[in-house]
């Protein structure tokens, strides 16, 4: 009797499941403003300003993959209309700029660069266009953003994890705004890369979470009513939180520059975000099951300074430091619960939680709404950090939780939470406990969690 849980309401697809497991990914915008000093260009640059004079994209794979993060995203196309790639349907592009006799291709090495690192690449390309006259003119200028994403996105910089679509819809140099065409621009991606997921204010796989300093929301659905919003939706708590019971799976993504603007100014070098700030902007975007986009933007030279390396660096030994040892790892765990199952296999037992194998989960049996998992330590364990991972290939349940610890006979409860989704990372002030008990207060359908850990209070290296 295997007797698996059934799905429970939308669930995410293989893209879905693999963009949830990157976690960390990060964003690059690099192009005319990066040499202009604006946040956006107005799209009459001279395209000789591009200049830079010693860019390297394998530099920054190698800062993506030392920061522990899983794929890049490029702006190989931002308002002004530049391409960072040669486009065969405009000359506004890296192939008339001021760059190596306009000889070289921002996207093609930066794509090698992701492959010799094992990253995942993905491309923002604005539907914005201050520079293109067709912009504004509503199917003419539909097409050519099409053409371009066919360029982008048709096979020739291999394949791609996320297309990013920015909402931003101003005017064009002719004073027109264009009506875009989101639906075939979406059938579009999804036939030229059927295995990236599309970003977009509203998804349709990956939504904003309605701000750009990284925070998630405490509590996250990953469904969402998806039909009521549209890229360049106006915000709304709504969109940061979702819908517990949304007709889609689309998580949130918490984007944010690690500077004040998305684009390199040498007036930002001293204000790159400290450690502390990017660790808690981790907590607050990959603690609450979110995807965090973090933008790193190289500078005039084309690389990325060293102050942005460093305090990435800084992030990683944090959390390498803070995660490195599991302490529930193989604890004596059981369940107020059981899912019934043949008994030799205990396929969804306790055990599941603490094997380290993501695949395997506890789970109760349909109907069993509250449940708890109690985990035994051999000796009190100093502990201040709690990760719970619900298994969501078969849908988010969880809508409540809180986790107590056995301290000195007695059983308190050291933090709590609404949603649990992908994973949910708390702190809490340090315990020395004996035991700890997960409870489950409200879920919508029988608990699936696939890992529960455990850490030491937060060290500083
Ligand atoms: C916004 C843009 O207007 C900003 O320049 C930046 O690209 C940000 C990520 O999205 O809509």
């Amino acid at each position: 009797m295997e007797n698996t849980p059934p799905p429970f309401g939308p669930v995410p697809s293989a893209a879905q499941l693999a963009w949830h497991d990157r976690e960390m990914q990060m964003f690059i915008h690099f192009g005319p403003n990066t040499f202009t000093g604006v946040e956006w260009g107005e799209g009459t640059e001279n395209p000789k300003m591009f200049a830079p004079s010693a860019l390297d994209a394998k530099q920054w794979a190698r800062v993506a993959k030392d920061a522990g993060m899983e794929a890049i995203i490029l702006t190989t196309k931002h308002h002004d209309g530049f391409c960072l790639w040669p486009c065969a349907s405009t000359t506004h592009d890296v192939a008339s700029s001021g760059w190596s006799k306009g000889e070289r291709d921002v996207l093609r090495e930066l794509s090698d660069a992701c492959a010799a690192e094992g990253l995942g690449l993905g491309v923002y390309l604005s539907p914005w266009d201050r520079n293109n006259p067709k912009y504004g003119t509503g199917a003419e200028y539909n097409e050519y953003f099409k053409a371009q994403l066919r360029e982008v996105l048709g096979g020739a910089y291999g394949p791609m994890v996320e297309m990013w679509f920015d909402g931003a819809c101003g005017e064009g140099a002719n004073g027109k705004r264009q009506v875009y065409d989101f639906p075939s621009f979406n059938a579009l991606v999804h036939e030229l890369q059927p295995n990236a997921v599309i970003f977009s204010d509203a998804g349709p796989g990956v939504r904003w979470v309605g701000n750009e300093r990284g925070i998630g929301c405490e509590t996250h659905w990953c469904r969402l009513d998806r039909e009521k919003f549209f890229p360049g939706t106006p915000l709304s708590q709504e969109l940061g939180e979702g819908h517990r019971e949304g007709t889609h799976w689309v998580p949130a993504e918490c984007d944010v520059s690690i500077r004040p603007g998305w684009f390199y100014h040498a007036d930002t070098d001293a204000k790159v975000k400290s450690v502390d700030e990017l660790e808690e902007i981790w907590y607050a975007s990959v603690g609450r099951g979110c995807g965090l986009l973090l933008n790193v933007p190289p500078d005039r030279r084309g690389l990325i300074h060293e102050n942005d390396a460093a305090a990435l660096r800084g992030l990683r030994a944090r959390l390498d430091a803070t995660f490195a040892l599991d302490l529930a790892r193989g604890a004596a765990v059981s369940a107020s619960s059981l899912r019934k199952s043949s008994p030799e296999s205990d396929r969804f037992g306790a055990a599941c939680v603490v094997d380290g194998n993501p695949a395997t989960y506890w789970a109760t049996d349909d109907g069993v709404l509250t449940a708890a998992l109690t985990l035994q330590f051999k000796t009190p364990t100093r502990i201040g950090i709690v990760r719970i991972d619900e298994c969501i290939a078969l849908g988010q349940r969880v809508a409540k939780f809180h986790v107590d610890a056995m301290v000195d006979g007695a059983w308190k409860t050291v933090t709590q939470g609404t949603t649990i989704g992908a994973r949910r990372i708390l702190r809490f002030d340090p315990v020395d406990a004996s035991a700890v008990r997960v409870v489950i207060d409200e879920t919508l359908a029988a608990p699936c969690i696939s890992a529960v850990q455990l850490f030491a209070p937060r060290t500083i290296p």
